[in-house]
């Protein structure tokens, strides 16, 4: 009798995050690092690769300076399989009432992240119109905020 094909992959599947970067976090690590620290965002990523493999989930990192294509990105976020998406949606935090929209439109928890502490800064920085739709939000602990924040979504 011929033997059974192998399964496609030995490694069981593991759920997938989504980390979005928005509007000018592609700098990150070349100015204001006694604001944002001395990570880049390649960095950033590097960390999360590490803390999602023993956590047993996968992360896609992505960076746009435009709205839209944010929009797009959380739109079709369950689409391609995510579990959930974490979100620094940088100054668009506090100006987008499409992004609190689409937040709520999707069926994803979504995670927001800041390297800073908004609420500790600038009155224009204390409202967050993301942090009104979001599941949960991680701040003020720099690149730490991304891999606490990825770990709150492997609680989920
Ligand atoms: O603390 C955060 O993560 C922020 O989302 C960063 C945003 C800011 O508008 C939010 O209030 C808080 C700004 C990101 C800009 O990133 C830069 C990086 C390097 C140099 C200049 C800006």
């Amino acid at each position: 009798m011929p033997a059974s094909p192998p399964p496609a992959s030995s490694e069981p599947s593991r759920r997938r995050i989504l980390v979005l970067n928005g509007p000018n976090l592609n700098l990150l690590g070349q100015r204001e690092p006694d604001i944002y620290g001395h990570a880049t965002l390649a960095d950033i990523g590097a960390l999360l690769e590490a803390r999602a493999s023993e956590l047993g989930l996968r992360v896609e990192c992505r960076q746009s300076n435009h709205e839209g294509v944010l929009l797009d990105w959380l739109q079709q976020a369950a689409g391609e399989g995510f579990a959930a998406v974490l979100l620094n949606a940088g100054a668009y935090t506090h100006s987008s009432i499409a992004l609190l929209d689409a937040i709520r439109a999707i069926a994803l928890p979504v995670i927001e992240v800041h390297l800073s502490d908004p609420s500790q800064r600038e009155e224009f920085r204390h409202l967050s119109y993301v942090g009104m739709a979001a599941a949960d939000t991680v701040q003020g602990l720099g690149a730490q905020s991304y891999v606490v924040a990825l770990e709150r979504a492997a609680a989920l």
